[in-house]
């Protein structure tokens, strides 16, 4: 039996990675080909992704995956982060870098939005919850200052111009093919909520042209095949271009490694999402106001969920040690948090002060301050304070959760970059009281690569797929333990978390 190949490009916010998966009888293997930074750029007061460079970076990796095995590679598949997007013209050309979901901008254009449809409207349409990152509110901004858009549509002078969200732009520039895949427009703002279809009637309220969207696609979709130049260029073979799960988090939650149902996901790199997979949206005012989102499986469903800050904080603070020439490896700063005190202050993680990149160990100071707490000083104090955040953060999403469904998640889910950081997987199952299973570290290149076999026609689906991943992939199970202390501290923890939600 000769093993069948695909090459899986994952882009993270803070790095990306293509990976070759084998697929040999029913287990997965994943091989790391190529490995890079992802960087964005400030530009004056404008915060961009670096589309060429990374455009660059997913051909190093293709050509890598493919070296010494022509023409035995049989497709390629992309998946990122969710809500950015690039417009290109109508000779395909990019007409202008995207844009970082981080920008400054996007704050201004989600008030200007409100004023016409305030956040119930937008939440009942759309299922999705309101925030500055949405495409809606960055297409927006865009439209307005491009001149392109007023609220009177006929004004949109440029009727070629499409949207594709940064996983299907890289499709379209890889295979010449414009479509957008479901779950990656599912974090848009632009769909009807749970539904695989643009919300028209959003986009004509806002005055967004309908001409500006593609077609959209389902998840394990065959969208063409890597034009001939790139072929050429990279001594590939031919290969298909497959649209996987295209937003990361919905290929990562494809790759978990489920038993039983009604359980809780967390996946967990720079952002933590957290919640749980559904048939349909969950649209209450409860929901809404608890800070819920509803955003697209890769079977056409739904995921209810929180999009908190994840491993942000504790990557920033790094970032800013390193600055300072103080460099940890994330092994040592784990050690570190491990030997200061436990439950000394904490913070909430999503708060608009720890959002854009800076000195996070200082803000993270000044936050306890201001809240009349013990300061961390230490590196190992300012880790622990996240770390145990973060749990106590998992904690309240897990009441919440069963608050607006009416069932208690008797396990949880955690995959991700998050699983290597163990002291926060046996932090998360003290908080909660619910036992952890942790693993794949890699879901999201796992769940990439298994959609494209479905895509290829040698799996069957869903199910199959979570089989694969069990028989591929080493879990750990943590158990609750030090109930008391964590019962406490999450007492404090929701003395300054009180509705203050969903930044
Ligand atoms: C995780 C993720 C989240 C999304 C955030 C910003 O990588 O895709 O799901 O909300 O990035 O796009």
């Amino acid at each position: 039996y000769q093993a069948a190949y695909v090459l899986a490009a994952d882009f993270g916010a803070g790095s990306g990675r293509v990976v070759r998966g084998a697929l040999d009888g029913r287990r997965l293997t994943l091989h790391e080909v190529h490995r890079f930074p992802n960087e964005p750029v400030q530009l004056r007061d404008e915060l961009y992704w670096d589309f060429l460079r990374l455009f660059y970076e997913l051909k190093q990796g293709i050509r890598k995956g493919a070296e010494g095995m022509p023409g035995r590679i049989k497709s390629i598949a992309v998946d990122t982060w969710g809500v950015d997007y690039g417009l290109i013209d109508g000779a395909g050309r990019l007409r202008c870098n995207p844009r970082h979901y981080r920008d400054a901008r996007h704050a201004k254009s989600m008030n200007d939005v409100l004023q016409m449809l305030n956040e119930q409207e937008l939440y009942a349409m759309s299922g999705v919850l309101p925030q500055q990152i949405n495409t809606i509110f960055q297409l927006y901004g865009e439209l307005q200052d491009s001149g392109i858009n007023s609220k009177d549509s006929t004004m949109n002078p440029d009727a070629d111009t499409r949207l594709l969200f940064l996983p299907d732009l890289f499709n379209y520039y890889l295979s010449g093919e414009q479509a957008c895949e479901y779950t990656i427009a599912s974090t848009s703002g632009l769909l009807h909520s749970g539904e695989v279809k643009w919300n028209e009637p959003l986009m004509s309220r806002l005055g967004l042209p309908v001409s500006l969207f593609p077609r959209l696609v389902h998840s394990g979709t065959v969208l063409g095949h890597l034009s001939d130049d790139l072929v050429r260029e990279l001594h590939t073979g031919p290969m298909k271009v497959v649209s996987v799960g295209s937003h990361d988090t919905a290929s990562a939650l494809a790759a978990i490694p489920a038993t039983e149902s009604n359980y809780a996901f967390i996946s967990c790199g720079t952002w933590s999402l957290m919640g749980v997979e559904r048939d349909s949206p969950v649209l209450s005012v409860q929901a809404l106001e608890l800070g819920f989102t509803n955003e697209g499986t890769v079977n056409g469903k739904v995921r209810t969920l929180k999009n908190r800050s994840g491993l942000w904080l504790l990557q920033e603070c790094k970032r800013q040690w390193e600055r300072e020439n103080r460099f940890y490896s994330h092994e040592e700063l784990v050690q570190l948090a491990v030997s200061a005190g436990a439950h000394q202050s904490v913070v909430s993680p999503g708060d608009d002060v720890f959002m854009s990149p800076g000195d996070m160990p200082k803000r993270i100071r000044q936050y306890c301050e201001r809240t009349f707490q013990p300061v961390p000083e230490s590196v190992g104090a300012i880790v622990r304070c996240i770390l145990e955040s973060l749990a106590l953060e998992f904690r309240q999403t897990l009441d919440e959760l069963e608050q607006i469904t009416g069932v208690r998640p008797p396990v949880i889910h955690m995959v991700g970059g998050g699983v290597h950081n163990r002291l926060l997987c046996q932090f998360t199952a003290n908080a909660t009281g619910v036992p952890v299973i942790a693993g794949p570290v890699e879901a999201s290149s796992a769940g990439n690569c298994l959609l494209q076999y479905v895509a290829l026609g040698e799996v069957g689906g869903l199910s199959e797929i979570r089989d694969i991943v069990s028989a591929s992939f080493d879990t750990e199970m943590y158990t609750p333990q030090d109930s008391e202390c964590w019962q406490e501290a999450y007492g404090k923890y929701q003395q300054f978390n009180q509705r203050k939600q969903h930044q």
